[in-house]
């Protein structure tokens, strides 16, 4: 379908900006195993400090990245299945919030005066502009959930009794859980963050600052993934040359993380000692369910594997693995869905290690917890992100893909980059290797005591996946970019390669409408959260102390570290 020339020029920017600032986000990911091998032993190279490159690399892949291409995939859904393009105005005040806040982030980051990592956890204090670029690009992305809903009412109004297309349904269920969890990170930001970054307020409560961080963290990292599941529901079947094996197992999972997507952020707390041990046990017992819609996944996306192998001439019980399109060029799109899926296998086993409140103590701020949100976000969602957005852009510019060998043959060799690093720090992580720390200084530096040989093996084999990763990273961006400045040849439009469903069950009520899920994701997250909050008011521990904007030194110089919580507020 066309577009017009407003909403075409929106999408191209909101898929261009992340993906130009990208260039810095995966440069500072081959800086960190470089330091972390010990080849760099010292805390900061080209004038930028170790933990400022670790926060730049996360925000820039984990959240610019996701939350603009999540807009633009939004955008691009609901016009194509609904036949309506959103309101012009909305999206780009939308559009100008999310870059205007990504500025401000960015230059507290550049600038060194924001080197709090993604998780901005206090005492970590980050620049007044970090906080309020990070709300800004966040109320943003809000936007056009408003819009979209409008759009949707209206769809339904016209047409009562016909099911909504999956992929609509996938975009909505995706906005209402990020505006849902972002709640919380916009009262942490405006109401604790902020006035304490600024000097307002003299201290404050760690525990609830990071019970509401994660609240939305864990929601946040199923916001990365549903615009996945949305393409591998709706076109991976159709690329492999099959049929989507079941539209309802489909419709099932994605309400499923509507009740499952929140209430399971205590799994990042457990050893929060604020926190008591029946929150704790009930939300690992959640977190179990929120992987119940992934093998619903995993299996209804293996049986359509499966029959697109068959329709494709396959023989024998595996025999269809061999007859899927890897390297077909005019179908690029599957290397980069099925190279993130086989990544996703491990991804989710070691998910499930993580979720179990015992395994937990052993890994918890260890190197095996970047070993399984590589093979996370930076799997399955990464390659779907960087796949459909030169998928969308190409189609909708009507240019050819730039070097089509090359494209096809990037989400290889990021798998194999992946697999290899990720054995690395998971290998690391369960003989105590910590995450977020410069080993090159110390434990990976021979001339130091605190060497640790035990660890070299394991770095080293990072730092080889790291590098794979970062060639296939920069050889992503000559194709994206290669193709951004070819001649238009073809017509354009945008176009996706939908798939029919195998069983194309009735249309359900309950499985067609939000509210009851919405009434049920309600109750859950009262259950799951309000004790968890008391705890964190309550039996908070000692609180952070006052910070001007411009130093990490604490306003009151005679504060005892040891004791700041309370002569914090008594030196006020
Ligand atoms: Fe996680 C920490 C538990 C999924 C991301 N996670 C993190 C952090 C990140 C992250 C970024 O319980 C670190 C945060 C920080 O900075 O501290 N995670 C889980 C569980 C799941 C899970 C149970 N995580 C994700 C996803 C992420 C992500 C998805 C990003 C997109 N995670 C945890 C826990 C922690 C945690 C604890 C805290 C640990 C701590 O101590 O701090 C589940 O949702 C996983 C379910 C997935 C599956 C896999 C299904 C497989 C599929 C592929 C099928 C393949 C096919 C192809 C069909 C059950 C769908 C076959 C074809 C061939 C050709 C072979």
């Amino acid at each position: 379908m066309k577009l017009s020339t407003s909403l075409k020029r929106l999408i191209y920017w909101e898929l261009g900006i992340p993906l130009a600032l990208l260039s810095i986000g995966i440069y500072h990911g081959l800086m960190q195993v470089i330091y972390r091998a010990g080849v760099l032993r010292d805390s900061s190279f080209a004038k930028l400090d170790y933990y400022q490159g670790l926060t730049l690399h996360g925000v820039i892949n984990a959240v610019v990245l996701t939350t603009f291409f999540a807009v633009a995939f939004g955008h691009a859904i609901m016009t194509f299945y609904l036949k309506k393009e959103p309101n012009k105005k909305v999206a780009w005040i939308s559009f100008w919030m999310m870059t205007i806040g990504t500025v401000m982030a960015a230059w507290a980051m550049l600038s060194g005066k924001a080197s709090v990592l993604y998780t901005f956890y206090p005492p970590l204090k980050g620049h007044p502009f970090f906080y309020l670029g990070s709300a800004l690009l966040i109320v943003g992305s809000w936007l056009p959930l408003f819009d979209w809903a409008r759009m949707y009412m209206r769809w339904k109004k016209e047409n009562p009794t016909t099911k909504t297309p999956l992929a609509v349904l996938g975009n909505l269920a995706n906005f209402i859980i990020w505006f849902v969890c972002t709640l919380a990170v916009a009262y942490e930001v405006l109401v604790l963050l902020l006035p304490w970054a600024m000097g307002w307020t003299p201290d404050i409560n760690v525990t609830l600052a990071r019970t509401l961080f994660w609240f939305f963290g864990h929601a946040l990292v199923y916001f990365w993934l549903l615009p996945a599941y949305i393409m591998f529901y709706n076109f991976l079947p159709k690329l492999a040359g099959g049929k989507l094996y079941s539209d309802m197992a489909g419709r099932i999972a994605l309400f499923l993380f509507l009740l499952f997507s929140v209430p399971v952020g205590v799994h990042h707390q457990f050893s929060d000692p604020s926190i008591t041990k029946g929150i704790k046990f009930f939300q690992s017992f959640l977190t179990f369910g929120v992987a119940i819609p992934s093998f619903i996944t995993a299996f209804t996306l293996a049986a359509s594997l499966e029959y697109a192998g068959r329709r494709n001439g396959a023989k024998g019980l595996f025999g269809f693995f061999k007859k899927l399109p890897y390297f077909d060029q005019s179908r690029y799109l599957f290397a980069y869905f099925i190279c993130g899926l086989i990544i996703f296998i491990f991804g989710g086993l070691t998910g499930m290690v993580n979720a179990s409140a015992e395994l937990n103590n052993t890994i918890h701020n260890t190197a095996w917890l970047p070993g399984h949100f590589h093979m996370t976000v930076a799997g399955p969602v990464f390659l779907a992100i960087v796949g459909m957005s030169l998928y969308i852009y190409s189609k909708a510019a009507g240019k050819r893909v730039f070097m089509p060998k090359v494209a096809v043959i990037i989400p290889y060799l990021w798998m194999i980059g992946i697999l290899i690093f990720s054995t690395g720090l998971s290998w690391g992580g369960l003989i105590g290797e910590p995450r977020r720390t410069n080993l090159g200084l110390t434990y990976l530096n021979p001339e130091h005591e605190l060497f640790t040989p035990e660890w070299v093996p394991t770095t080293m084999l990072g730092l080889a996946g790291g590098i794979i990763m970062f060639v296939a990273g920069m050889l992503f961006l000559v194709v994206f970019f290669g193709t951004v400045f070819r001649k238009k040849t073809e017509p354009a439009e945008l176009e996706f390669p939908v798939s029919e469903s195998l069983h194309n069950e009735k249309r359900v009520p309950l499985f067609d409408s939000f509210k009851p899920w919405l009434a049920a994701m309600a109750v859950i997250l009262v259950i799951a959260y309000v004790p968890a909050l008391k705890d964190a008011v309550t039996n908070p521990g000692p609180k952070a102390p006052r910070f001007a904007p411009e130093s990490p030194v604490p306003i009151s110089s005679t504060t005892n570290v040891t004791n700041y919580g309370t002569e914090a507020s008594e030196t006020k």
